[in-house]
């Protein structure tokens, strides 16, 4: 039985949240503060200088490729180089598995964490000035401090998460996480450089009537995929796709909804990645009362094999991706 709980009002700063709710986290609280203030300042920086592209040279691709062969876009190499250096200084976390870099990154701290990161999904909007996002998982490391990292601490399945979050660059800029005992939002209030609380105990509505997937792909999608599709036009639902699945899965988290990355002809495993994507929306969504799936199992059962494995992605509304999977 959790202690009961004391509300805290809204506009209450990341820090005092997260101290007040310290016996929620399995470990010691501390820990969790440092990589959540870690993420957080990392996610400020980054932010200014969203807000600032198009003014200075950071707008469009680098000219390289990141390990999926997808065109990095120059936000997305700063924002690597933010998050790692934070998580660096910071000291709690060990390594760090990130899309923009081929193999594990040894942060050479004694920290007892790990985190799996995509610095900027969605990187292709910033030239066209839609939202972005950054998301991220903690999991406990499985070795030793002082024990060289190993797969053992790398690839961990999404059910051994401490915490997740993403990081919305919206309208507003906002933080939100768990740590296993429910969802917390926080909205960046740039004239105290602080993230205060705006969304305290986030629940994703268990029904919904939008639906999110490109179409574009309609043609090699399973036919139960495309007859889920025909049951929501059938249904006069309405389809929303903004091509940033942070911000696509933070309205559905709002308002209800269903994202959907099914396997197609160009990815026949789907696009979204496991370990730095799809574990961390998991978490949110299931502690908010929704689902995650690969369109037959949890999410988060998935042994991971591979740093930059791709999964098909079903995630939203309990009720919505019940019957997207078939589920009885
Ligand atoms: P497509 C962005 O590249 C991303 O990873 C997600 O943010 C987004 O939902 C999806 O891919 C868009 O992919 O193939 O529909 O353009």
């Amino acid at each position: 039985m959790e202690a009961s709980r004391i509300a805290l009002p809204i506009g209450t700063a990341l820090d005092r949240f997260i101290k007040n709710n310290q016996d929620q986290f399995q470990y010691a609280s501390g820990e969790l503060s440092q990589l959540l203030r870690d993420i957080a300042l990392a996610s400020k920086v980054v932010n200014r200088e969203i807000n600032k592209a198009g003014l200075i040279d950071i707008m469009g691709a680098m000219g390289s490729q990141n390990t999926a062969g997808d065109q990095q876009q120059k936000l997305d190499v700063l924002a690597n180089i933010r998050f790692t250096r934070a998580l660096t200084k910071g000291g709690e976390a060990a390594a760090l598995i990130s899309e923009e870099t081929e193999s594990f990154v040894d942060l050479t701290n004694d920290g007892k964490y790990i985190i799996a990161i995509d610095p900027l999904d969605g990187s292709s909007n910033i030239d066209v000035n839609v939202s972005i996002g950054t998301i991220f998982s903690i999991y406990r490391r499985k070795t030793k401090e002082g024990e060289p990292i190993n797969d053992e601490d790398i690839l961990q399945m999404g059910d051994e998460q401490v915490a997740a979050g993403y990081i919305l660059y919206g309208s507003s800029t906002m933080l939100v996480y768990t740590t296993g005992h429910g969802v917390n939002g926080f909205t960046y209030e740039p004239t105290l450089g602080e993230y205060v609380l705006s969304h305290p105990d986030m629940k994703m509505p268990e029904n919904g009537k939008i639906y999110s997937i490109n179409e574009g792909s309609a043609n090699s999608f399973s036919e139960s995929v495309k007859s889920y599709i025909q049951y929501c036009k059938d249904n006069n639902y309405t389809a929303r796709y903004i091509g940033s699945l942070v911000a696509d899965f933070h309205r559905n988290m709002l308002k209800g909804g269903i994202y959907i990355y099914p396997a197609t002809a160009k990815d026949p495993n789907g696009k979204l990645r496991l370990m730095y994507e799809c574990n961390a929306l998991s978490f949110i969504a299931e502690q908010a009362g929704g689902i995650a799936s690969d369109g037959k199992g949890r999410v988060m059962e998935i042994k991971p094999k591979d740093l930059h494995q791709r999964t098909p992605f079903y995630v939203g509304s309990k009720k919505m991706v019940e019957r997207a999977i078939g589920a009885k």
